[in-house]
């Protein structure tokens, strides 16, 4: 039988791995675990309903514009509830921030330690096009005291504080991955059984590769320096895989080497990508797995939080790419209208 780091037999459910995991920890009382249980038992129910959406008329649009000024998906606004309820049950989180929310969601639950930041669904508008999406989400410690009011301290850490981060992948077969610091564990869901099981021990990300994801609609808007990164891409046939799905090509591109872009553009002066709930948990990941995430200059992860909602650009996924899309910023500093230059 093949036995991974952990001596155990793959085909380990989430929980057993969590459990196993928290045991290595003396100290661990296990609340993150049971933190990371309700994120697992809100994906598998938004896995049911994003399967049936198609038959249940719940794709589509729901008619608002979130805080973000994007038309709601119905599933959005499902996934919003169904993980904000999920984490309010299970007594782990004291406020979550969320994309469909624009203020801080304080669960009145002032014993709880954690802090969750998440885009209950992100790539939405591909639902109804049967196209992979998934859920983002940040987990921190919250600063003030228990038993004290949640403050705006508690819920603008730099990534550089959180405690575990992660991401569900409904995609062709769906998928939660997380790191709580210790490396990144992905696990594939069974609907026969409602279990998730160990698919992927300790992923790690190929320091180079040859996959560019970017939107290149917007190529006559990009900044110089990345101009030239996407013409060095094209100059080296690298394979452009993009599908408007920050999870799904993040999830490619570490798994079989490639770099992720979203940069200032005139439509999105900052960046469209949140640093908060998409860049900072994606950034932990990549790190954990071996790559890096920058915003063109910094290290995302460094970055302070000043807004809920704030936007950054956003390079992620193996290092040599990441490094290199960063050298053509070094060579255009003066011209780059990037916020990386104006908060470097
Ligand atoms: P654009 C989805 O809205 C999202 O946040 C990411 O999942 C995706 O990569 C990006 O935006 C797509 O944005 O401007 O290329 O359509």
């Amino acid at each position: 039988m093949t036995k991974d780091k952990l001596g155990l037999p793959v085909g380990t459910t989430l929980d057993r791995f969590i459990k196993r995991k928290q045991d290595e920890f003396p100290f661990a009382t296990g609340e993150l675990s049971q933190l990371l249980r309700d994120i697992a038992l809100a994906g598998k129910i938004i896995n049911r309903e994003i399967s049936r959406s198609g038959l249940l008329n719940i794709g589509g649009a729901f008619g608002v514009t979130n805080v973000q000024g994007e038309e709601q998906q119905k599933l959005d606004v499902i996934a919003d509830i169904r993980f904000t309820r999920a984490l309010r049950n299970g007594g782990e989180v004291c406020a979550i921030i969320s994309e469909e929310e624009e203020g801080v969601i304080d669960l009145e639950n002032p014993k709880g330690k954690y802090i969750v930041a998440m885009d209950p669904l992100d790539g939405s508008s591909n639902i109804d096009v049967n196209v992979s999406i998934g859920t983002i989400f940040s987990i921190y410690r919250r600063i003030s005291p228990a038993g004290t009011p949640v403050t705006m301290e508690d819920v603008l850490q730099p990534g550089s504080e959180q405690v575990g981060a992660g991401y569900l992948l409904y995609g062709s077969s769906t998928m939660l991955v997380y790191t709580t610091g210790h490396g990144v564990y992905g696990f594939t869901y069974e609907p026969s059984l409602g279990e998730f099981f160990l698919s992927h021990q300790d992923i790690k990300m190929p320091k180079d590769g040859s996959i560019f994801s970017v939107n290149e609609g917007a190529y006559c808007t990009f900044e110089p320096a990345v101009k030239e990164y996407v013409d060095y891409c094209k100059k080296n046939e690298y394979s452009a895989r993009y599908i408007g799905s920050l999870v799904a090509d993040f999830h490619r591109n570490m798994l079989k080497g490639g770099i992720y872009i979203y940069p200032c553009t005139d439509k999105a002066p900052k960046g469209k990508l949140r640093l908060l709930y998409e860049c900072n948990a994606l950034a932990f990941i990549a790190e954990q797995a071996g790559g890096i995430a920058t915003n063109g200059y910094k290290r995302i992860m460094d970055l302070k939080p000043t807004e809920l909602h704030q936007r950054c650009p956003l390079f992620i996924g193996s290092e040599n790419m990441v490094r290199k899309a960063e050298s053509f910023y070094k060579k255009h500093e003066p011209e780059s209208k990037s916020d990386a230059v104006a908060s470097r």
